[in-house]
């Protein structure tokens, strides 16, 4: 028996990077696990390569009603959520937070807070009703150390880290977890996404450095799912060895 074995876990952002490989890891351990994400046919792949273990569902995070409808209407032997791995999001854009669209930073905050909270509060009675389960939130480095050009997105994953430390707050007496993960640079589409497709800027992020990988992320995931119930890691910070703080800039008039 592995360790996940009769536990269901739903990973949102699926269709690549951390979200990707952590589906791998937990259905290796054992788990079924439902994958979500707007790309119907990389879920597909994934499903076919995971097995009978996987139930795709194609869902953009920052639709609550489809979030709700998706929840409520899953298969009896997937519907009791175990695990949920609050993955999805992304960063658009590095500039000055003058320069950013409003259409970046709407976009940013419905999927990275909005959507976020919309999966937790779907599948979260159902946790409270089983009083069995774990939350595990997928922030960032930029939540808790500032860096140009970070202005929104940072902020949105500083909300990350407050919310599942308010979340297990509230939570305290009930058998269910909740975890923050914190990465640095890790080499997925995420920049990709960021530069809207710009081969070149986001290949440019990564030159020169050994950065984390999307497995090295799922490991991390992986090894908080799978403590003693009574063990509740609330953070976990994993940057690159590569990468480390700058310190504070100063502004000299002469
Ligand atoms: P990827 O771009 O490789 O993966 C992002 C995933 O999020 C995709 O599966 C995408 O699926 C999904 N997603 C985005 N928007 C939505 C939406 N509206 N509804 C549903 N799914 C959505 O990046 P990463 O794997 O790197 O990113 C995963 C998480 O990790 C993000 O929250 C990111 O902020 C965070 N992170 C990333 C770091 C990095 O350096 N890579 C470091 C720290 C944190 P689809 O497009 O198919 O919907
Ligand atoms: C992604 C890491 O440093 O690009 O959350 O903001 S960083």
């Amino acid at each position: 028996m592995s360790a996940l074995t009769g536990k269901t876990a739903l990973i949102t952002g699926a269709t690549s990077g951390f979200g990707l490989e952590c589906a791998r890891s937990l259905a290796a351990a054992g788990a079924k696990v439902i994958i979500a994400g707007r790309r119907e046919e990389r879920l597909a792949a994934l499903a076919k390569e995971i097995g009978a273990n996987a139930h795709p569902v194609t869902l953009d995070v920052r639709d609550n009603a489809a979030v709700v409808k998706t929840v409520a209407g899953l298969a009896k032997a997937f519907a009791a959520i175990d695990i949920l791995v609050n993955n999805a999001g992304l960063a658009l854009g590095l500039s000055s937070f003058e320069n950013q669209p409003i259409e970046n930073l709407e976009q940013m905050v419905d999927t990275n807070i909005k959507g976020l909270m919309y999966c937790t509060h779907a599948v979260l009675p159902g946790m409270i009703e089983r009083n069995l389960g774990h939350i595990v939130n997928i922030g960032s480095i930029a939540g808790s150390h500032p860096y140009p050009s970070g202005n929104a997105y940072g902020g949105t994953k500083a909300f990350v880290a407050q919310f599942s430390l308010n979340l297990r707050a509230d939570l305290l007496g009930k058998n269910i977890r909740v975890t923050n993960i914190e990465p640095g640079m890790a080499d997925t589409e995420f920049s990709l996404v960021r530069f809207k497709g710009d081969d070149s800027k986001a290949n440019a992020v990564y030159k020169g450095i050994e950065a984390l990988s999307a497995a090295d992320i799922a490991d991390a995931i992986l090894w908080c799912v799978t403590r003693p119930s009574h063990v509740n890691v609330n953070r976990m910070e994993v940057m690159p060895t590569q990468q480390a703080f700058a310190g504070f800039a100063v502004h000299r008039n002469s």
